[in-house]
């Protein structure tokens, strides 16, 4: 289960795929542990260079690059924080598929798995949209999703990784399919597909594969971060709907940390900061975020959580 008293963990991709990494965020001050995104079989991603960070952000396309499902069931024996698989296959049934395994994995071993964030919302996998921008595959992905469940005793916590959306409407339609399943969290945004970032000296791309564009992350992605947790909150509060909200894209200081808070974040993951920075970040963001908290004179965070107010 998520800890109160530390509302960091990863953003699911960067460093977090071999155990080296796993460990050395486990060995961290961060809260809980997102695995890298898994498929059922080990995948090598797409061609090099697939990663580019310049002081704005970063720009990706890995294409799922992953030990396979049963690594990172495996790593839970050696993992003693908070642990999230992140589940991604390359179809709907591939996923669930991965669902079940765990689901299966979770229930005749002893081992901890405190949750699974299940991602509809990889933009890098060649010929293939996001689950998440097609509102009835979503649905019945769900569906299918849930039912499984049911049929397990031991459960763990159930999210979903969402791309951003850019329509107001679309946050209202979101919300609506998701209030009829007993999803406990969602993590918002992935990175925003298919961008591009260009070497002007070079007259290049950065990356290589889909001809150079790739999900965007980091401070060019935190308005529609904020907006997104934003409008998240504002359509969970209207409608009664107690699903928390992860905050991710662009946390890299200790206000955009609080910032993400105000908008209505309950857990904030760190990506491309982390990727930069390595695990000192979560640290120091954390210390950041106590400073302004204090400056504030604030005790707790609900005094903050959602409380943005508009001019
Ligand atoms: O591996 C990736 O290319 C990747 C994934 Br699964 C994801 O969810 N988001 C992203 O920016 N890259």
């Amino acid at each position: 289960m998520f800890p109160d008293n530390n509302i960091f963990l990863n953003a699911s991709g960067p460093k977090c795929t071999t155990q080296d990494e796993l460990i050395n965020l486990n060995n961290s001050q961060v809260g809980s542990i997102v695995s890298k995104s898994c498929t059922l079989l080990e995948r090598s991603g797409n061609e090099e260079p697939r990663y580019y960070h310049n002081n704005m952000g970063s720009i990706n396309s890995m294409g799922l690059p992953n030990l396979g499902h049963k690594f990172y069931l495996e790593m839970s024996k050696k993992i003693s924080k908070p642990y999230f698989i992140s589940i991604a296959g390359l179809n709907c049934d591939e996923s669930l598929e991965i669902v079940e395994k765990v689901l299966k994995y979770i229930e005749t071993n002893e081992t901890k798995i405190d949750g699974l964030e299940i991602n509809l919302s990889c933009p890098n996998i060649i010929g293939k949209g996001q689950i998440g921008y097609d509102f009835e595959v979503m649905d019945k992905y769900f569906l299918d999703c849930f039912t499984i469940l049911k049929k397990y005793s031991k459960k763990p916590l159930i999210g979903f990784k969402l791309p951003p959306y850019f329509e107001i409407h679309h946050f209202d339609i979101v919300s609506d399919i998701m209030k009829k399943y007993p999803i406990d969290f969602i993590t918002c945004i992935n990175s925003i597909g298919n961008g591009l970032i260009i070497d002007f000296t070079k007259k290049k791309t950065c990356i290589r594969p889909k001809y150079g564009v790739g999900g965007i992350g980091g401070d060019y992605v935190k308005p529609t971060g904020l907006s997104n947790v934003w409008n998240f909150y504002l359509n969970f509060k209207k409608k009664n709907i107690k699903i928390k909200i992860i905050g991710c894209g662009g946390i890299k200081k200790g206000q955009d940390a609080y910032e993400y808070l105000l908008c209505g974040a309950d857990y904030l993951q760190i990506g491309t900061q982390f990727y930069r920075e390595d695990v000192v970040c979560f640290k120091r963001i954390s210390e950041e975020l106590k400073i302004i908290l204090n400056y504030n004179k604030i005790n707790s965070l609900e005094e903050i959580r959602g409380k943005l107010e508009v001019i």
